[in-house]
């Protein structure tokens, strides 16, 4: 990191004189007022303070509470002065040390003013409670109060306003930890765009509808968020040529399908099944044969059946009419309902060891008679399948008894498999529900709301996936604001030297090489019969210790440094999670039952086995299947090329506290979070930089006149220059490229100021003029 961190571990304080200009500190040469901020010397906390003397390495400061302390002078930062304090834009702060930009979000928290810019990105913080600029009346809200102060509203705004005049399509990209806040950021941002393209057809009422199914079928109590989305959700929304919007597609990403069988203590399973069991009518739990949620072992494993504040009964009644507003019937309805209570009953159906070699036999309760119903099968087919695998001998087939494991990982498998389908299924119907016919639209703005980053005490496939993807997204931030600043005034020959980044190639690079990157490896030994996760992990110590960000720890551990922090995964499970099998005998299963969706469902799978197996057999005999992982990758490949075709906004999430309580902020926390994303680097870069860019054919429209008619020359470039030297713009505020002008923060506004008195001027010229004629 370029931020040294024993900087910000050491206590200081900052001098600033009244008018904004750091003292030299020199010598006792400091006899006016200073503010300072200073480390509180026990917690890490900042403090805003004064120097009433200095004498050598130390100075003497005085505390607003009154204490007076001294401090050694390398420890001590500048303070804004009042002027700037909760400046709405960190760009504006003349000092942009930690503390300082700490300090300014700080004061803007604490009074609610929760967002903040900075540069070009807009900064959220997670306010935990209800703010009024949120409220119903989101247009008229934003107008009256809150133009000039940034929030989601102004950035959706230029970005529907973008969309509209320029027909290139826009992305929204939210990023933040987990538990900072992007689901909410990415509704408010959708139902501002709704209330901005709410034509007559209303197909924007729908399109907000369909967060209330995906959050019920993807999102999950998690430790750090009560409503964690466990998959990644990628929304286009479309609008008509006259700015309406008139339809969406969804795309998702890697369900954490594994929640479905096995919780955590302390979280929750998907919300959809504590819904159906709180609210489901009477008809339809005796159609279903439901118990209450916590008779299902699925769900009560982990010891929570309930979220504070949330009344599960209330929510599965706005499901149900999120699902008839997109047109998904009672029928389907009934059949997903269905599945949901198959997979409750899969859950309950207990095995019982024959042997000892630790055999079993399905024990042949009412988990089995119901689980088979719902799914169509009889409990002897169901038995069978959960118990047995097929072995080809000479001629026959025979059937073998499994081991306990073994019969619950084929029980576990199907009902993840039936959820994952499930879930792919419902998004295919709503996309259907929401297609627009294609002559219809040109126009999009998407917004990205994947899950957030994690890291646990130990972290599991899951955790590689999401923390994985969130890298690959930091790549697509940084490249926007960072990579693409440098190329932009390279090749139009200036010399703008963009300070360094950080850059996470070799992060990505050690997940993504091929054939010695992790997600390759992965697939290698995921498909050697013999391998295990310890081999895996032996793999990857052997292979990858070259790579910086690679740490190989004992036993099935190792760590990676991600752009967030290390996190240490343990291999326990790669293996398994990144094939993903089902057996061919709950396959056959599956599509045996008399069920609709469960013979689609085995379809679908089939195929796709079936184009995986033809890939296979194309050329050398080394090519692998292909796992999870690697087609995850695949997958964001194709997302970050969608989106490097966008122009992007970026939303960056920030989590106040762990607590997940209203008023609190940990500046520590905060602080971690903004020095690993990359937006201080970005102000920085902003503020070093040259933000404003206009090419010369429009510079030269705008400003030409400001020039006597004798002195315009002739090219755009030449007129351009002419302009600032009259202007007599410091040589050090812009620099002139091939095809545009580049200009330092603030020289713009200098300039339009004067073009506007010019132009009031020459108007009252003009007045003039007629008035005597007249
Ligand atoms: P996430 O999407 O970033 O986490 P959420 O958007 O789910 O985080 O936010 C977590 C919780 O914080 C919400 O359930 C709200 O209680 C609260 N919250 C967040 N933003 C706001 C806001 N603008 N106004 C009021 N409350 C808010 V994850 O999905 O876990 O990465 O995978
Ligand atoms: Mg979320």
């Amino acid at each position: 990191k370029r931020v040294k961190k024993d900087v910000v571990e050491s206590p200081y304080v900052a001098p600033i004189c009244e008018s904004g200009i750091v003292s030299e500190l020199d010598g006792d040469t400091i006899s006016y007022f200073i503010k300072m901020v200073t480390l509180n010397l026990e917690k890490g906390q900042w403090e805003l303070g004064s120097i009433r003397s200095t004498s050598g390495e130390e100075a003497s400061v005085s505390l607003s509470n009154g204490n007076v302390l001294k401090v050694a002078r390398s420890e001590i930062l500048p303070a804004n002065p009042d002027i700037l304090e909760g400046a709405d834009d960190l760009i504006k702060l003349a000092y942009l040390n930690e503390p300082s930009v700490l300090y300014n979000l700080r004061f803007r928290y604490s009074r609610d003013m929760i967002y903040s810019k900075a540069g070009p990105i807009l900064i959220a913080l997670n306010p935990f409670k209800d703010i009024q600029i949120n409220g119903n009346d989101y247009v008229s809200t934003y107008n009256q109060r809150f133009v000039d102060s940034p929030n989601v509203y102004g950035m959706i705004e230029a970005a529907y306003n973008q969309m509209m005049g320029d027909e290139v399509n826009q992305s929204i990209i939210i990023s933040g930890e987990s538990g900072s806040g992007k689901t909410e950021t990415a509704k408010i941002a959708m139902q501002y765009l709704a209330a901005l393209g709410n034509g007559s057809c209303g197909r924007a009422n729908d399109v907000l509808q369909t967060n209330c199914i995906l959050e019920a079928f993807g999102n999950a109590k998690t430790s750090v968020n009560d409503n964690s989305s466990r998959f990644g959700k990628f929304i286009e929304i479309l609008f008509s040529t006259t700015g309406k919007i008139c339809g969406a597609k969804i795309q998702t990403y890697l369900l954490e399908k594994s929640r479905v069988v096995q919780l955590t203590s302390g979280e929750r399973s998907y919300h959809v099944f504590y819904q159906l069991c709180a609210g489901s009518s009477s008809g339809l739990k005796e159609r279903l044969n439901l118990r209450a949620a916590c008779d299902y072992k699925y769900l009560n494993q982990s010891n929570c059946m309930a979220i504070g504040g949330i009344d599960d009964a209330k929510n599965f009644h706005q499901l149900m009419k999120a699902f008839n507003a997109v047109w998904i019937c009672k029928e389907d309805q009934e059949l997903i309902f269905k599945m949901l209570a198959a997979i409750l009953w899969l859950g309950n159906i207990s095995f019982e060891v024959t042997d000892s070699e630790n055999h079993v036999e399905v024990v042949g309760d009412e988990a089995v008679t119901s689980a088979a119903l719902l799914m169509g099968c009889s409990s002897q087919e169901l038995m069978t399948a959960l118990s047995t695998h097929k072995i080809q001998s000479d001629k026959d087939t025979v059937a073998k008894s499994l081991t306990l494991l073994q019969a619950i990982e084929a029980r576990d498998a199907i009902a993840k498999f039936i959820y994952s389908s499930l879930f792919e299924w419902l998004v295919q119907q709503i996309n259907k529900s929401l297609e627009v016919g294609e002559k219809h639209t040109q126009k999009s703005i998407c917004i990205l709301d994947i899950y957030g980053f994690q890291s646990f005490q130990k972290n599991k496939f899951e955790q590689f996936c999401i923390n994985y993807a969130n890298e690959r997204l930091q790549q697509h931030f940084n490249r926007h604001l960072f990579k693409l600043e440098q190329e932009d005034c390279e090749s139009d020959g200036i010399d703008c030297t963009v300070l360094d980044f950080e850059d996470n190639q070799e992060c990505l690079d050690l997940f993504e090489k091929k054939p010695l990157g992790l997600l390759s490896l992965l697939d290698e030994e995921s498909n050697l019969a013999e391998a295990s996760d310890l081999t895996f992990a032996n793999k990857l110590r052997n292979h990858l210790n070259a790579n910086h960000c690679f740490k190989g720890e004992g036993g099935r551990a190792f760590s990676v440094r991600h752009y967030m922090g290390e996190v240490l995964y343990d291999t326990n499970g790669f293996l398994q999670n990144n094939r993903d099998t089902l057996s061919s005998n709950s396959i056959q299963l599956l599509s045996s039952c008399n069920c609709e969706l469960l013979k689609l469902f085995s379809e679908v799978f089939n195929q796709s086995e079936e184009h995986a197996n033809s890939t296979f057999h194309v050329g050398a005999q080394y090519l692998q299947k292909r796992g999870v992982g690697t087609k995850f990758k695949d997958q964001l490949f194709k997302l970050m090329n969608q989106l490097e075709s966008t122009t992007p906004y970026f939303i960056h999430c920030i989590k106040p506290n762990t607590k997940k309580l209203p008023g609190i902020y940990d500046n520590e926390l905060v602080l971690q979070q903004l020095r690993c994303c990359g937006v201080l680097e970005a102000v920085r870069i902003s503020r070093a930089g040259y933000p404003t860019r206009m090419n010369h054919q429009e510079f030269s429209r705008r400003y030409k006149f400001l020039l006597l008619e004798s002195d315009v020359p002739r090219d755009p470039l030449s007129i351009s220059v002419a302009v600032l030297q009259k202007f007599n713009v410091p040589s050090e505020m812009y620099q002139v490229g091939y095809s545009k002008i580049y200009l330092r923060a603030g020289q713009i506004d200098a300039l339009e100021d004067k073009r506007k008195q010019l132009l009031q001027g020459t108007i009252r010229i003009q007045k003039c003029f007629r008035g005597h004629q007249a």
